[in-house]
């Protein structure tokens, strides 16, 4: 498991504040990724050729981040049959709002997983990435397992010391 497995795509490097946090999330589960920005807007043959030859290298689940008028994980989805996890970007102007209904109202016959806005959507992008290929790969359930037992047992000893 050396080639990425994941790749994690953003519109800009102001996303990267956000989407370090599904890097960090791969990373831990040994997660092989790739990351990159691809922007739907500036860059838009760039996004198309990311998606058409993903599946050929190996990549396995795409994670998509962008703000404001976020068309990057939808376009993606239109172009590969790879799972795409997109990941609202929490914007200036509305808080991320905007990002969130731009990428998670698809039309009907090309999926988006939308997570939440921001932090918290980035590291579950990462983890539910993660929890797609240990359908496949013993050693990433393996991680994930054990990073669950650590959630639980953590949430349990802090009750203890109330
Ligand atoms: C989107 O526009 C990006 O995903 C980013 O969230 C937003 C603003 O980009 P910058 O102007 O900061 O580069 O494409």
């Amino acid at each position: 498991m050396n080639k990425p497995l994941v790749g994690v795509i953003m519109g800009s490097t102001s996303d990267w504040e956000t989407m370090k946090h599904a890097c960090n999330i791969l990373e831990e589960l040994q997660v092989p990724y790739e990351k990159k920005v691809v922007s739907a807007h500036r860059t838009p043959d760039l996004m198309f050729s990311y998606a058409e030859t993903a599946k050929e290298r190996g990549i396995k689940v795409i994670i998509a981040g962008a703000g404001g008028a976020a068309h990057l994980p939808g376009m993606v989805a239109a172009k590969t049959v790879l799972p795409v996890i997109g990941v609202p970007v929490q914007s200036k102007a509305l808080n991320g709002l905007d990002s969130l209904l731009s990428i998670v109202q698809m039309p009907g016959g090309i999926p988006v997983a939308t997570v939440a806005i921001g932090k918290a959507g980035a590291e579950n992008a990462g983890l539910l990435a993660a929890q797609m290929l240990a359908t496949q790969f013993e050693e990433v359930a393996e991680a994930v397992e054990a990073r669950r037992a650590a959630i639980t047992n953590r949430v349990l000893e802090s009750s203890d010391e109330l």
